[in-house]
């Protein structure tokens, strides 16, 4: 189906996979390009990155034959979101420190284990705080759960769901245990994120396995040594919608957070708030703290505090 509005041998279409400097574009008509930026390449976004997985872009088809490339990437549209992360300076010799991973989602899929690696909740509390910032949706996952004591694992979330947060517990070895976070993809468009090894492109296939066309196989022998995601690959859901698979973090950067704003981003403490004597309380050292107080007095948990502190101080 041709577009009536655009100029011939142009169209427009969504960044689903980023190898170096070629990016698949998939056009409005489900078409596949190879495509790749030139030096006019225009874009509406200020971040770094001038193409990231989940980016809607315009592009002119060259003419096909021998050429490496299908089509160049004239205007990135601009990002409803960005999920990022700092590069690597000792791995890339690239001169951006931040790099977008995944543009435009809805969804944040924050993936942790029960164990290998340990359950990190302080690392869930940033992508939360995050997730807050951005008004995103987002979805906890704890994943290999046949591995952890459930019960251990069910007190230690228990928090999140009082705060009326999303959490889904899965096992790759029980696929029953996929079928509720399957459903809360469906139709939007999610990233998966998370450390390094959790399971987030093993929970992917698994999820979305038959109709996948493409992916990274992941190694399913347990161990060390597997392989790992590191290019960020948009794929398609059965019933709508996407999903990205991104490389594993060391630390989520929080991007646009500062020590200022970070309080409203811990829902828990919009409520305690006005009982703060200083109207700019940061929540830490100030006498006749509502938060404070709460923390004590039980309302609120003390490692959601303890993450506040970690999160607050952790900025400039
Ligand atoms: N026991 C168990 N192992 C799992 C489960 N899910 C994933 N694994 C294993 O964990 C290892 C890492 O899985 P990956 O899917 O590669 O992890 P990842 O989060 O994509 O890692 P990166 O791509 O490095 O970010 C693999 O060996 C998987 O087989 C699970 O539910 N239970
Ligand atoms: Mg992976
Ligand atoms: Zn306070």
């Amino acid at each position: 189906m041709e577009q009536k509005n655009e100029q011939p041998g142009t169209c427009s279409g969504l960044v689903t996979e980023a190898t170096g400097s070629t990016y698949t574009v998939v056009a409005d008509d489900d078409s596949v390009f190879r495509s790749r930026t030139y030096p006019g390449t225009k874009t509406e976004n200020e971040e770094t990155s001038l193409v990231a997985v989940g980016d809607r872009v315009e592009l002119k088809v060259t003419e096909t034959g021998r050429e490496q490339f299908e089509a160049v990437i004239t205007l990135v549209k601009q990002r409803r979101s960005a999920l990022t992360r700092k590069r690597d300076i000792r791995r890339n010799r690239s001169k951006e420190k931040i790099q977008v991973i995944a543009a435009n989602i809805d969804q944040l899929v924050v993936v942790v284990s029960s164990f290998d690696p340990p359950l990190s909740t302080r690392l869930v509390d940033r992508y939360l705080a995050f997730a807050e910032s951005e008004q995103l949706d987002v979805l906890i996952v704890v994943n290999k759960m046949d591995l952890a004591d459930a019960a251990l694992i069910a007190a230690l979330m228990e928090p999140y769901h009082q705060l009326g947060y999303s959490v889904f517990y899965t096992s790759v070895c029980e696929q029953a245990s996929l079928q509720p976070l399957r459903q809360a993809l469906g139709g939007k468009l999610s990233a998966f994120s998370g450390h390094s090894g959790v399971g987030k492109s093993t929970l992917i296939n698994l999820l979305f396995g038959h109709k996948q066309l493409k992916t990274r196989r992941t190694n399913l022998k347990t161990g060390k040594g597997v392989h790992t995601t590191s290019n960020s690959v948009m794929l398609p859901l059965p019933d709508g919608g996407y999903v990205i698979d991104t490389p594993g973090i060391r630390e989520f950067n929080l991007s646009d957070i500062t020590r200022e704003n970070l309080r409203f981003y811990f829902r828990e403490f919009l409520a305690v708030m006005p009982d703060c004597a200083f109207s700019s309380c940061s929540h830490t050292e100030e006498p006749g703290c509502g938060v404070q107080r709460a923390v004590h007095a039980g309302g609120i948990d003390p490692a959601r505090y303890e993450s506040y502190l970690a999160i607050y101080y952790s900025l400039e």
